[in-house]
């Protein structure tokens, strides 16, 4: 991955929705996978997420700041152990101020959730919209660990048009403005592409949102 001859190029994937490769340097990846084990452990720990219709999530999730549930927030774990949801830290919020200014020069916005989802196995993610917030910031996303294929696609329908992109470890991607609701999903994991260096058998991704509650 590294042994390509030219850098990969920042690209607008839609309007609004940008990828940004490499964002994240090997030490700034080290220190989050650090606070997601953390995360992860009980009390309000990494979950499985079930949906109304009886099904599970295949990626596994742990919240902060405000804990989502199919499909609302609340402030404890209501469809798990019902504990409080963790804190959402400040320098998490400073990230993803970064974040958004870098990718599309947006103003400082109030990050307060983040979602936290841990792909492994055959998990992925369907297409649906982040449309549970109040806030129409736009929402960052940050990968560790294998490669994924992101499928970002617009806000009428889960249908075409989409476009494909492949998120590495230390990708970031942003979508905000006219895509801040579009549909978007996680068809497929690359197992075992990893960097080795980052000691992570799996993908996570960390989105950070701004809820206006
Ligand atoms: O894992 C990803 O990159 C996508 C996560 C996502 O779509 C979500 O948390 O709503």
């Amino acid at each position: 991955m590294d042994s390509e001859l030219f850098p990969r190029a920042r690209t607008e994937v839609a309007p609004g929705a940008v990828h940004v490769p490499d964002w994240l340097d090997t030490a700034r990846q080290r220190e989050l996978l650090e606070a997601c084990r953390e995360w992860a452990r009980p009390p309000a720990g990494l979950r499985t997420v079930r949906t109304p219709g009886g099904g599970t999530m295949t990626a596994r999730q742990v919240c902060l700041g405000w804990h989502w549930y199919p499909y609302a927030y609340a402030r404890t774990v209501v469809d798990g152990d019902g504990t409080p949801v963790k804190p959402f830290p400040d320098w998490l919020g400073d990230l993803g101020r970064d974040a958004a200014r870098d990718a599309l020069g947006a103003e400082p916005v109030p990050y307060d959730i983040a979602l936290i989802n841990f792909y492994d196995g055959d998990a992925r993610m369907g297409m649906h919209r982040d449309s549970d917030e109040k806030s129409d910031a736009p929402v960052v996303s940050l990968s560790l660990g294998d490669t994924c294929v992101f499928r970002f696609g617009n806000p009428d329908s889960r249908a075409r048009p989409y476009t494909d992109v492949e998120l590495r470890s230390g990708d970031l991607f942003v979508f905000g403005g006219p895509s801040r609701l579009a549909y978007h999903g996680v068809p497929r994991v690359h197992a075992g592409t990893a960097p080795p260096e980052l000691g992570l058998t799996g993908r996570l991704s960390i989105t950070l949102r701004a809820s206006g509650l």
